[in-house]
């Protein structure tokens, strides 16, 4: 069974897509933060059994608000397959601020480009090929209210189920030689951790400890030595004097 979630910012069309891939009717409505629960449903593509899950709408991922916290903690504990990144595609820049925080995440992710009907009604062109090439995963234009591109969306999600996740980053953020340095110094620690193999994306991990990521921090804490855990937190208080 392939395990795929739906995440994207509020009121892209997310619901509207699990609605019409799974059968299921759960509320949609033309105002932010309608899906509150992640709700899960069911759909079989090409002989595959997929388990989507349709989570509430977020711009970010950091700890802060619920909403947020539902959609982190199911992608970073529950590790899905695929990862459905719902873009609206006539809001693109805003829009890709959650796609890099996902790739930054090491999701597999399989984007699409929803609204396309408001892209074309605005005169607006998108380079889709090369939006792809870019972001290293398949986009696929869809207009969720006409059920367009559904069928392709179903292909790209089966594909990338099929195909190994890349170890590490692909097309991530470069915070630049300074910062890199201590990313890499806690990501060494991470990876003597055997606990913690596996369970998180290892560069995503030493982002959020840097950052001082209370949640994170709670989380891992049993799973580090003393030793471990000190030598991360000598590495955090040496970048924080370097910075200064
Ligand atoms: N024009 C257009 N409208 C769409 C499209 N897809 C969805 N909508 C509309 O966008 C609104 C929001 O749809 P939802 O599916 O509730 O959005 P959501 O992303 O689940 O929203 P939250 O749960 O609040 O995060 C609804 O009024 C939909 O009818 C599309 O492709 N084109
Ligand atoms: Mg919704």
């Amino acid at each position: 069974m392939i395990r795929a979630a739906l995440i994207g910012n509020p009121n892209v069309g997310k619901t509207e897509i699990f609605n019409r891939l799974t059968g299921l009717s759960q509320n949609v409505g033309n105002f932010p933060g309608v899906t509150v629960e992640k709700k899960a449903g069911r759909l079989v593509h090409k002989g595959q059994q997929i388990e989507l899950v349709d989570l509430p709408g977020t711009y970010s991922l950091t700890a802060h608000a619920v909403d947020e916290i539902v959609a982190r903690d199911y992608i970073v504990i529950e590790r899905p397959d695929v990862i459905v990144d719902i873009v609206d595609g006539s809001n693109l820049e805003r829009n890709l601020y959650l796609t890099m925080l996902l790739l930054e995440m090491d999701a597999n992710l399989v984007i699409a480009l929803n609204r396309w009907d408001m892209v074309a009604a605005r005169g607006m062109r998108i380079d889709v090929e090369k939006l792809s090439r870019l972001l290293g995963c398949p986009v696929v234009p869809t207009v969720a209210i006409a059920g367009e591109g559904l069928e392709e969306l179903k292909d790209s999600i089966v594909d990338v189920a099929g195909q190994k996740r890349a170890e590490g980053p692909r097309s991530a953020i470069n915070y630049g030689d300074d910062i890199e340095q201590l990313i890499n110094k806690v990501e060494g620690v991470i990876k003597e951790c055997t606990a913690l193999n596996g369970k998180y994306p290892k560069r995503w991990l030493a982002i959020k400890m840097l950052e001082g990521d209370e949640r994170v921090m709670e989380q891992t804490r049993a799973d580090l030595s003393s030793s471990q855990l000190v030598k991360i937190l000598r590495i955090i208080e040496a970048g924080e004097a370097a910075i200064k």
